[in-house]
Protein backbone atom coordinates (compact mmCIF):
# COMPACT_ATOMS: atom_id res chain seq x y z
CA UNK A 1 0.00 0.00 0.00
CA UNK A 2 1.39 3.15 -1.20
CA UNK A 3 0.19 6.47 0.45
CA UNK A 4 -0.43 7.46 -3.33
CA UNK A 5 -2.83 4.78 -3.11
CA UNK A 6 -4.67 6.42 -0.32
CA UNK A 7 -4.58 10.27 -2.06
CA UNK A 8 -6.39 8.66 -5.15
CA UNK A 9 -8.89 6.90 -2.95
CA UNK A 10 -9.28 9.98 -0.89
CA UNK A 11 -9.73 11.99 -4.28
CA UNK A 12 -12.71 9.07 -5.52
CA UNK A 13 -15.21 10.51 -2.24
CA UNK A 14 -16.79 13.66 -1.53
CA UNK A 15 -17.77 12.99 2.18
CA UNK A 16 -15.15 12.21 4.27
CA UNK A 17 -15.38 11.80 7.83
CA UNK A 18 -11.70 11.95 9.68
CA UNK A 19 -11.10 9.37 13.16
CA UNK A 20 -9.23 10.63 16.18
CA UNK A 21 -8.58 8.36 18.70
CA UNK A 22 -9.73 8.00 22.30
CA UNK A 23 -8.37 11.04 24.83
CA UNK A 24 -7.33 12.66 21.94
CA UNK A 25 -3.73 14.21 21.96
CA UNK A 26 -1.80 16.52 19.93
CA UNK A 27 -0.89 13.98 16.99
CA UNK A 28 -4.06 12.66 16.37
CA UNK A 29 -5.74 16.23 16.65
CA UNK A 30 -3.29 17.57 14.13
CA UNK A 31 -3.28 14.69 11.78
CA UNK A 32 -7.34 15.26 11.74
CA UNK A 33 -7.18 18.82 11.20
CA UNK A 34 -4.44 19.02 8.40
CA UNK A 35 -5.99 16.52 6.59
CA UNK A 36 -9.67 18.06 7.21
CA UNK A 37 -8.27 21.65 5.87
CA UNK A 38 -7.03 19.68 3.05
CA UNK A 39 -9.54 17.75 2.03
CA UNK A 40 -11.98 21.19 2.62
CA UNK A 41 -9.16 23.05 0.09
CA UNK A 42 -10.39 20.40 -2.72
CA UNK A 43 -13.69 21.09 -2.32
CA UNK A 44 -14.72 18.03 -0.26
CA UNK A 45 -16.74 17.63 3.03
CA UNK A 46 -14.85 16.78 5.34
CA UNK A 47 -15.48 16.26 9.25
CA UNK A 48 -13.15 14.82 12.24
CA UNK A 49 -15.20 12.72 14.71
CA UNK A 50 -14.06 11.95 18.36
CA UNK A 51 -15.00 10.08 21.64
CA UNK A 52 -14.15 12.72 23.52
CA UNK A 53 -14.41 16.65 22.37
CA UNK A 54 -11.21 18.93 22.37
CA UNK A 55 -8.84 18.96 25.67
CA UNK A 56 -8.87 22.68 26.83
CA UNK A 57 -5.41 23.61 25.90
CA UNK A 58 -5.53 22.69 22.20
CA UNK A 59 -8.68 25.00 22.31
CA UNK A 60 -5.81 27.94 22.03
CA UNK A 61 -4.79 26.84 18.59
CA UNK A 62 -7.25 28.04 16.16
CA UNK A 63 -6.97 25.64 13.50
CA UNK A 64 -8.23 22.90 16.05
CA UNK A 65 -11.64 23.01 14.99
CA UNK A 66 -14.97 21.26 15.96
CA UNK A 67 -14.95 17.68 17.01
CA UNK A 68 -18.06 15.29 16.51
CA UNK A 69 -19.11 12.89 18.77
CA UNK A 70 -19.68 9.46 17.24
CA UNK A 71 -23.14 9.85 18.09
CA UNK A 72 -23.41 13.07 15.84
CA UNK A 73 -21.75 12.10 12.83
CA UNK A 74 -23.72 9.02 11.73
CA UNK A 75 -24.72 8.19 8.09
CA UNK A 76 -23.65 10.68 5.04
CA UNK A 77 -20.22 10.17 4.81
CA UNK A 78 -18.37 8.10 1.46
CA UNK A 79 -15.32 6.95 3.45
CA UNK A 80 -14.04 6.97 6.91
CA UNK A 81 -10.04 7.37 7.84
CA UNK A 82 -8.58 6.92 11.07
CA UNK A 83 -5.18 8.89 12.01
CA UNK A 84 -2.56 7.69 14.68
CA UNK A 85 -5.15 5.24 15.91
CA UNK A 86 -3.03 1.33 16.30
CA UNK A 87 -5.66 -0.57 16.47
CA UNK A 88 -9.88 -1.02 16.69
CA UNK A 89 -9.74 -0.21 20.88
CA UNK A 90 -8.18 3.08 20.39
CA UNK A 91 -11.46 3.94 17.99
CA UNK A 92 -12.92 3.51 21.34
CA UNK A 93 -16.72 4.80 21.29
CA UNK A 94 -16.25 5.44 17.58
CA UNK A 95 -15.35 2.22 16.53
CA UNK A 96 -19.08 0.80 15.43
CA UNK A 97 -19.62 3.93 13.84
CA UNK A 98 -16.16 3.40 11.91
CA UNK A 99 -16.99 0.05 11.02
CA UNK A 100 -19.98 0.84 9.37
CA UNK A 101 -18.73 2.21 6.19
CA UNK A 102 -17.67 -0.28 3.45
CA UNK A 103 -14.22 2.30 2.82
CA UNK A 104 -12.30 2.15 5.65
CA UNK A 105 -8.79 3.60 5.61
CA UNK A 106 -5.85 3.86 8.59
CA UNK A 107 -3.17 6.34 8.46
CA UNK A 108 -0.74 5.10 11.73
CA UNK A 109 3.20 5.50 12.30
CA UNK A 110 2.57 2.63 15.34
CA UNK A 111 4.51 -0.07 14.18
CA UNK A 112 2.30 -2.48 16.23
CA UNK A 113 -0.77 -1.53 14.31
CA UNK A 114 -3.57 -3.89 13.79
CA UNK A 115 -4.31 -3.02 10.14
CA UNK A 116 -7.93 -3.22 10.84
CA UNK A 117 -9.19 -1.14 8.11
CA UNK A 118 -10.08 -2.06 4.55
CA UNK A 119 -7.00 0.04 3.26
CA UNK A 120 -3.94 0.48 6.04
CA UNK A 121 -1.17 2.44 5.85
CA UNK A 122 1.37 2.38 8.44
CA UNK A 123 4.90 3.78 8.49
CA UNK A 124 7.64 3.67 11.58
CA UNK A 125 7.99 7.54 12.36
CA UNK A 126 8.34 9.80 15.53
CA UNK A 127 4.31 11.18 14.38
CA UNK A 128 1.92 10.44 12.53
CA UNK A 129 1.41 14.11 11.23
CA UNK A 130 4.85 13.10 9.13
CA UNK A 131 2.98 10.74 7.45
CA UNK A 132 -0.06 12.87 6.59
CA UNK A 133 2.42 16.25 5.83
CA UNK A 134 3.09 13.28 2.52
CA UNK A 135 -0.44 12.24 2.11
CA UNK A 136 -1.38 15.92 1.59
CA UNK A 137 1.48 16.41 -0.80
CA UNK A 138 0.23 13.39 -2.82
CA UNK A 139 -3.25 15.06 -2.64
CA UNK A 140 -1.67 18.55 -4.73
CA UNK A 141 -2.64 20.37 -2.03
CA UNK A 142 -1.26 23.98 -1.53
CA UNK A 143 0.08 23.64 2.25
CA UNK A 144 -1.80 27.23 4.22
CA UNK A 145 -0.14 28.31 7.46
CA UNK A 146 -3.37 26.49 9.48
CA UNK A 147 -2.41 22.94 7.38
CA UNK A 148 1.69 23.62 8.47
CA UNK A 149 0.14 24.15 12.13
CA UNK A 150 -1.66 21.53 12.34
CA UNK A 151 1.28 18.92 11.11
CA UNK A 152 3.50 20.72 13.56
CA UNK A 153 1.19 20.42 16.49
CA UNK A 154 1.38 16.43 15.90
CA UNK A 155 5.31 16.66 15.55
CA UNK A 156 6.11 18.64 18.82
CA UNK A 157 4.03 16.64 20.88
CA UNK A 158 4.52 13.15 19.65
CA UNK A 159 8.15 13.95 20.35
CA UNK A 160 8.49 16.42 23.47
CA UNK A 161 9.15 19.20 21.18
CA UNK A 162 12.05 17.26 19.28
CA UNK A 163 13.41 15.90 22.75
CA UNK A 164 12.44 12.00 22.44
CA UNK A 165 14.63 9.53 21.00
CA UNK A 166 12.15 8.82 18.02
CA UNK A 167 13.33 12.13 16.37
CA UNK A 168 14.94 11.39 13.17
CA UNK A 169 16.10 13.49 9.84
CA UNK A 170 12.68 12.74 8.48
CA UNK A 171 11.31 14.35 11.85
CA UNK A 172 13.45 18.28 10.87
CA UNK A 173 12.88 18.02 7.52
CA UNK A 174 9.10 17.76 7.83
CA UNK A 175 9.72 20.51 10.84
CA UNK A 176 11.67 22.94 8.28
CA UNK A 177 9.37 22.78 5.59
CA UNK A 178 6.28 23.24 7.70
CA UNK A 179 8.12 26.43 9.46
CA UNK A 180 9.02 27.65 5.86
CA UNK A 181 5.08 27.81 5.42
CA UNK A 182 4.75 29.94 7.42
CA UNK A 183 4.06 27.98 10.93
CA UNK A 184 5.05 29.56 14.12
CA UNK A 185 6.71 26.81 16.20
CA UNK A 186 7.38 28.74 19.51
CA UNK A 187 3.46 29.25 20.08
CA UNK A 188 2.72 25.84 19.27
CA UNK A 189 5.36 24.83 21.97
CA UNK A 190 4.41 27.36 24.55
CA UNK A 191 0.91 26.30 24.42
CA UNK A 192 1.81 22.71 24.72
CA UNK A 193 4.56 22.39 27.47
CA UNK A 194 4.93 26.00 29.00
CA UNK A 195 1.45 27.33 29.66
CA UNK A 196 -0.21 26.00 32.57
CA UNK A 197 -3.46 27.38 35.10
CA UNK A 198 -2.42 28.46 38.58
CA UNK A 199 -4.68 25.30 39.92
CA UNK A 200 -2.13 23.20 38.16
CA UNK A 201 0.67 25.18 38.71
CA UNK A 202 0.14 24.40 42.45
CA UNK A 203 -1.32 21.18 42.09
CA UNK A 204 2.47 20.24 40.37
CA UNK A 205 4.21 21.59 43.16
CA UNK A 206 2.39 19.79 45.84
CA UNK A 207 2.72 16.74 44.23
CA UNK A 208 6.54 17.15 43.64
CA UNK A 209 7.70 18.07 47.19
CA UNK A 210 5.81 14.82 48.42
CA UNK A 211 8.06 12.65 45.58
CA UNK A 212 9.60 9.64 47.67
CA UNK A 213 12.37 7.51 45.96
CA UNK A 214 13.12 3.53 46.73
CA UNK A 215 15.26 1.09 45.84
CA UNK A 216 18.28 3.14 46.17
CA UNK A 217 16.74 5.82 44.24
CA UNK A 218 15.64 3.55 41.52
CA UNK A 219 12.11 4.24 42.17
CA UNK A 220 10.96 7.56 42.13
CA UNK A 221 7.01 7.86 43.47
CA UNK A 222 4.70 10.57 42.90
CA UNK A 223 0.60 10.17 44.12
CA UNK A 224 -2.40 12.41 43.57
CA UNK A 225 -5.41 12.00 45.86
CA UNK A 226 -8.60 13.24 45.05
CA UNK A 227 -8.48 15.34 47.86
CA UNK A 228 -5.40 17.08 46.59
CA UNK A 229 -7.53 17.94 43.78
CA UNK A 230 -10.21 19.93 45.79
CA UNK A 231 -7.65 21.57 48.03
CA UNK A 232 -6.34 23.16 44.40
CA UNK A 233 -9.63 23.53 42.69
CA UNK A 234 -7.51 21.34 39.96
CA UNK A 235 -9.16 18.54 37.64
CA UNK A 236 -7.25 14.85 36.68
CA UNK A 237 -6.53 15.60 32.85
CA UNK A 238 -4.27 18.41 34.84
CA UNK A 239 -1.79 16.04 35.67
CA UNK A 240 -0.58 15.32 32.39
CA UNK A 241 3.09 15.47 32.24
CA UNK A 242 3.71 15.47 36.23
CA UNK A 243 5.60 12.23 35.58
CA UNK A 244 8.43 13.67 33.63
CA UNK A 245 10.13 14.94 36.32
CA UNK A 246 10.32 12.10 38.43
CA UNK A 247 11.83 10.40 35.82
CA UNK A 248 14.44 13.07 35.34
CA UNK A 249 15.87 12.77 38.23
CA UNK A 250 19.58 11.05 38.30
CA UNK A 251 19.81 7.66 39.16
CA UNK A 252 15.67 6.88 38.80
CA UNK A 253 15.29 4.13 35.90
CA UNK A 254 11.48 3.59 36.64
CA UNK A 255 8.83 6.88 37.25
CA UNK A 256 5.41 6.02 38.57
CA UNK A 257 2.65 8.28 39.40
CA UNK A 258 -0.06 6.37 41.76
CA UNK A 259 -3.41 8.71 40.71
CA UNK A 260 -6.82 8.00 43.42
CA UNK A 261 -9.12 7.43 40.50
CA UNK A 262 -12.32 6.58 42.99
CA UNK A 263 -12.07 5.74 46.37
CA UNK A 264 -9.34 2.81 46.61
CA UNK A 265 -8.61 2.53 43.26
CA UNK A 266 -5.70 3.85 41.69
CA UNK A 267 -4.78 4.70 38.19
CA UNK A 268 -0.83 3.54 37.62
CA UNK A 269 1.44 5.28 35.35
CA UNK A 270 4.76 3.94 34.95
CA UNK A 271 7.83 5.38 32.91
CA UNK A 272 11.19 3.80 32.46
CA UNK A 273 14.37 5.25 31.34
CA UNK A 274 15.44 2.18 28.92
CA UNK A 275 16.74 -0.43 31.19
CA UNK A 276 13.42 -2.12 32.43
CA UNK A 277 10.53 -2.74 30.33
CA UNK A 278 7.39 -1.31 31.82
CA UNK A 279 4.75 -2.98 29.69
CA UNK A 280 5.79 -6.11 31.19
CA UNK A 281 5.04 -4.73 34.88
CA UNK A 282 1.76 -3.28 33.81
CA UNK A 283 0.60 -6.55 32.10
CA UNK A 284 1.10 -8.03 35.19
CA UNK A 285 -1.76 -5.81 36.88
CA UNK A 286 -4.25 -6.22 33.41
CA UNK A 287 -2.88 -2.98 32.13
CA UNK A 288 -0.64 -2.45 29.19
CA UNK A 289 1.41 0.13 26.99
CA UNK A 290 4.60 0.52 25.41
CA UNK A 291 8.03 -0.43 26.74
CA UNK A 292 8.83 2.78 28.14
CA UNK A 293 5.61 3.81 28.91
CA UNK A 294 2.59 2.12 30.34
CA UNK A 295 -0.25 2.10 32.52
CA UNK A 296 -2.47 -0.07 34.41
CA UNK A 297 -5.61 0.08 37.35
CA UNK A 298 -5.04 -1.56 41.02
CA UNK A 299 -7.40 -1.19 43.54
CA UNK A 300 -6.81 -1.19 47.19
CA UNK A 301 -5.62 0.59 49.97
CA UNK A 302 -2.90 3.18 48.61
CA UNK A 303 0.15 1.50 50.83
CA UNK A 304 -0.46 -1.69 49.49
CA UNK A 305 -1.15 -0.69 45.73
CA UNK A 306 1.88 1.14 46.33
CA UNK A 307 3.85 -1.82 47.98
CA UNK A 308 2.78 -4.09 45.00
CA UNK A 309 4.27 -2.06 42.34
CA UNK A 310 7.91 -1.48 44.10
CA UNK A 311 7.75 -5.09 44.46
CA UNK A 312 7.02 -5.68 40.83
CA UNK A 313 9.86 -3.15 39.30
CA UNK A 314 12.55 -4.41 42.04
CA UNK A 315 12.37 -8.51 40.81
CA UNK A 316 13.89 -6.82 37.92
CA UNK A 317 16.70 -4.88 39.19
MN1 LIG B 1 1.00 9.62 17.53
Amino acid sequence: MTLNCIAKELKKHSKILIFSHNRPDGDTLGSAFALKLALESMGKIADVVCPQGVPEKYKVLKFIGKVLSPGDAVGLYDCHISVDCASEMMLGDSYGLYVRNQNTINVDHHVSNERYAKMNYVEDRASCCEIIYNLISELGVCISVDIAESILLGIITDTGNFMHSNVTENTFSVASKLVAYGADSHKIAYAMFKSQKLERAKLYAHVINNMRLFEDGKIAIISVFKSDFEKFYATQDMTEGFIDFPLSVDGVEVAVSIMESRENCYKVSLRSKGKINVSEIASSFGGGGHVLASGCVICGFYEDVKEKIIRAISINF
